[in-house]
């Protein structure tokens, strides 16, 4: 089975919040499960998910979303919420004296990394040295010196070396007075046990005050196990997640924040050594989610029908007017309003529309009958009884669809007429009505 990451997983979950009619309890429990299930595939802690989700739940079906702001708006917003906080606060590191030493997989960006934050820490005014302990890579030596020489840091090698141990030591040494220390390390393709007793040597003759594990944003899955292994090995404090100017959103970073508890200090966006970004978890979840995307999709739902919009329709046909008008607007309600679906459903004659209507398929049909109507004057608006064969073929040309579509929408005009009109001339109904329209309106979803 391929499962989806972790970010297009939970843009699914926002999809299904932003399409749906509304929001209650069934469609809560619905995406709190989805969202524990697309965590749990990413390897996050199982505590740690049900904490969230849990919380999820519970604020979803208890807040009540602030003012100008919908009810989908603010589920969406309480998961956006929620996995920030698994992230965790975020830590910079220290600008201050310290030695580093960067692990990661082989061709996650190890090297390239410890070249910008040397950088990064040459910038800020402190004396900065690489040692390179990558005995593995027959280019690793020669890749980290060119790094060192091109930001102006001091750089230590023994070439020939096969004792990463050994080296780490004697550059250590080399380095007694130097500021920052940063040890480049191997990678290898997996997670071997002697990489792992490697690294471990290495981090004891060291005594890294911060062990930085550097994983590319497209490890996805693998994340978790990969950050658990060296965790386990040299107990990682950081993490740094590379190639963020790809099409990866790092996904994986959540599990690997997850299994290790450390925070994310820096991205990588590009190959050069300037391309190192502090961290932000804002930024970093909006990317996962695509808020891009759900931003817009959240202000498409917001824009469509206010309540006052619905009270001045509904007020409007109990006034007894009912043009092609009214029937539009009184369809717009019901495909895009979510708390006032029910309501506006049980106004009368509304086309073919049941509670259980497929807001899809009508929102299709509606779309096809704004397009008829924006091609009908105001005239044949206000009064579509004027609208005879010509100027059906007009409209429907002028509408791109076919003359039968015009008379599909003429006919459920008359339809809905023809009810609307014998439900006003009904005193009993239209009371009915009235009263459950003021009690739809004073109770917030
Ligand atoms: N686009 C992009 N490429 C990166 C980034 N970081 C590293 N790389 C590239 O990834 C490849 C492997 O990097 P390297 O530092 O040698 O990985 P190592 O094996 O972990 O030391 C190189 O081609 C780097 O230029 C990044 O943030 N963005
Ligand atoms: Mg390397």
């Amino acid at each position: 089975m391929v499962l989806e990451n972790l970010g297009q997983s939970l843009r699914n979950v926002l999809k299904k919040i932003t399409g749906a009619s509304h929001i209650d309890e069934a469609l809560v429990k619905e995406i709190t499960r989805d969202i524990q299930r697309a965590l749990l595939q990413s390897d996050i802690n199982v505590k740690l998910v049900l904490e969230m989700t849990k919380e999820v739940e519970r604020r979803a079906l208890s807040e009540e979303p602030p003012a100008g702001t919908s009810p989908k708006e603010h589920v969406v917003r309480i998961i956006y919420d929620e996995l920030i906080r698994i992230l965790g606060q975020p830590r910079p590191l220290p600008v201050a004296k310290q030695t580093i030493m960067m692990v990661g997989l082989y061709g996650q960006g190890k090297t390239t990394t410890t070249g910008k934050l040397a950088r990064y820490f040459h910038k800020k005014g402190l004396s900065v040295g690489v040692i390179a302990a990558d005995v593995h890579r027959p280019a690793a030596y020669d890749q980290l010196k060119q790094i060192a020489d091109k930001v102006g840091v001091l750089f230590y090698g023994e070439p020939g070396e096969k004792d990463a141990a050994r080296i780490a030591a004697n550059g250590m040494k080399h380095y007694s007075t130097i500021d920052v220390v940063l040890v480049d390390t191997s990678g290898r393709h997996a997670l071997e046990d002697d990489l792992i007793a490697e690294l471990k040597n290495v981090a004891d003759v060291v005594k890294p005050t911060e062990r930085i594990l550097v994983l590319d944003a497209a490890v996805g899955q693998q994340a978790g196990p990969q950050a658990k292994a060296f965790h386990d090995a040299v107990g990682v404090t950081s993490v740094i997640i590379t190639k963020m100017d790809g099409t990866a959103k790092g996904g994986g970073a959540l599990s690997a924040v997850a299994q290790t508890k450390a925070s994310i200090v820096f991205i990588g966006v590009g190959e050069h050594l300037t391309d190192l970004e502090p961290f932000d978890p804002t930024r970093f979840i909006s990317r996962l989610l695509g808020m891009g995307d759900i931003q817009s999709l959240l202000e498409a739902a917001k824009d469509t029908v206010s309540e006052e919009q619905a009270a001045e329709t509904v007020k409007k046909m109990m006034g007894g007017r009912f043009t092609l008008k009214e029937m539009y607007e009184q369809m717009e309600m019901l495909t895009n309003m979510g708390p006032l679906k029910k309501l506006v459903s049980m106004l009368p004659g509304m086309p073919g529309l049941s509670e259980k209507m497929d807001v899809e398929e009508s929102q299709k049909k509606l779309r096809r009958f704004k397009f008829i109507m924006d091609s009908m004057t105001d005239e044949e608006m206000e009064d579509p009884k004027l609208i005879k064969s010509t100027r059906i073929n007009r409209i429907a040309r002028g509408a791109g669809v076919e003359a039968k579509d015009v008379r599909e929408l003429l006919k459920q005009y008359n339809m809905s007429k023809k009810a609307v009109k014998g439900f006003m001339g009904n005193r009993k109904l239209r009371k009915q009505l009235m009263k459950q329209f003021s009690s739809e309106m004073g109770q917030s979803e």
